[in-house]
């Protein structure tokens, strides 16, 4: 698949900036003036990026709880993000939801939560509504291989390929579900190789390079708006930081050190840039420019956030379903 440079340029630019916002909250996460959970997306960022580039504005997206890049590559607001993740009022979620309950339906994300595999038939049941509305858009669901685990993955599959469905399930394949490895928890060594029904198209990539998850997702994107139905791809990554928090708090044991820096050399930004370098199609004062760029946004949405107002006590419990 050929693209333009522009474009190129835009998936660079958008995993770097997907990056350096993952640094920026791992730097002041200890501050503990963030007082919510963070799952960082540091090594995953082809994966929102390759996506989200094919998107529609009105195409909708579901996240999980590792959803920062999945919310920024969407075009949700990097000041919203912070201002969220810090628990103020001018947050995404007006500051009630934290990191794991990130939105902005203006740009089609309808929403990450905290309950893993639960945004899977919510992604479906807008497929179904964008069929039954006899619109063109569609619905892509974001989920780990944790969620895969579960049984609703597979009657929400089947569900899409029984209607026709314009969703496109997107796994993110980090082989852990926190600290257990893909290989403890599924039978076979491909999870796509376990799909329940034919006429679903299936496809495994390698999650780190964002031109096949782009290329997979755009022939994915055309199947769905003719009318064929549901896919199902599977990104193969690797998440280099732990589960939760910040570097230093992650659980160990579970993992080698050997495997983690195997990983880090296969970096989907630093190969990409290497790529795009190789063919002259940037240099590194383009790259560098792009690093300012972004640089001076996180420092805006940062200054941003913290001095925006928490939520008042008395308004708390507004915007919440609660008794
Ligand atoms: C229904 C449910 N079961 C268990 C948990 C606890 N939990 C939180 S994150 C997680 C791992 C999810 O792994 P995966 O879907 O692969 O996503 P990753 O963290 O690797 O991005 C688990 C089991 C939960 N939040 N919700
Ligand atoms: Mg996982």
């Amino acid at each position: 698949m050929k693209l333009s440079k522009k474009i190129l340029h835009r998936l660079l630019f958008e995993m770097m900036r997907i990056r350096q916002v993952q640094l920026a909250i791992e730097s002041r996460y200890l501050e503990n003036e963030m007082q919510t959970p963070v799952h960082l997306y540091i090594g995953q960022e082809a994966v929102a990026v390759g996506v989200c580039a094919n998107l529609k504005k009105n195409d909708y997206i579901n996240s999980n709880h590792r959803g920062h890049g999945h919310y920024l590559a969407k075009g949700g607001s990097l000041r919203a993000l912070i201002a969220e993740l810090y628990g103020r009022e001018t947050g995404c979620s007006r500051g009630r939801g934290g990191s794991m309950h990130l939105v902005e339906t203006n740009a089609g994300h309808y929403g990450s939560s905290s309950i893993v595999g639960g945004g899977i038939p919510i992604g479906t049941g807008m497929g179904l509504a964008i069929k039954m509305q006899k619109k063109n858009n569609v619905s892509v669901i974001f989920f780990g291989d944790g969620a895969e685990d579960q049984g609703v993955f597979y009657e929400s599959v089947n569900f899409a390929v029984l209607k026709k469905l314009p969703v496109i399930f997107i796994l993110e394949n980090n082989q852990y579900s926190v600290c257990s490895h893909v290989s403890a928890r599924q039978a076979g060594d491909n999870i796509f190789h376990s799909m329940p029904v034919k006429s679903l198209m299936t496809k495994i990539v390698d999650g780190n390079d964002v031109l096949q998850v782009y290329d997979s997702v755009n022939k994915a994107l055309v199947r769905a708006r003719t009318g064929n139905g549901p896919s199902f791809i599977e990104c193969r990554t690797y998440r280099i930081r732990g589960h939760a928090g910040c570097e230093s708090q992650d659980f160990s044991g579970y993992r080698t050190a050997e495997e983690i820096e195997y990983w880090k050399k296969l970096c989907p930004i630093a190969s990409f840039q290497k790529k795009l370098s190789k063919n002259k199609i940037i240099n590194p004062s383009e790259i560098n420019k792009m690093e300012k760029k972004i640089d001076n946004e996180i420092k805006d949405a940062f200054a941003f956030a913290r001095q925006a107002p928490a939520p008042s006590p008395e308004e708390l419990s507004f915007y919440l379903f609660c008794e």
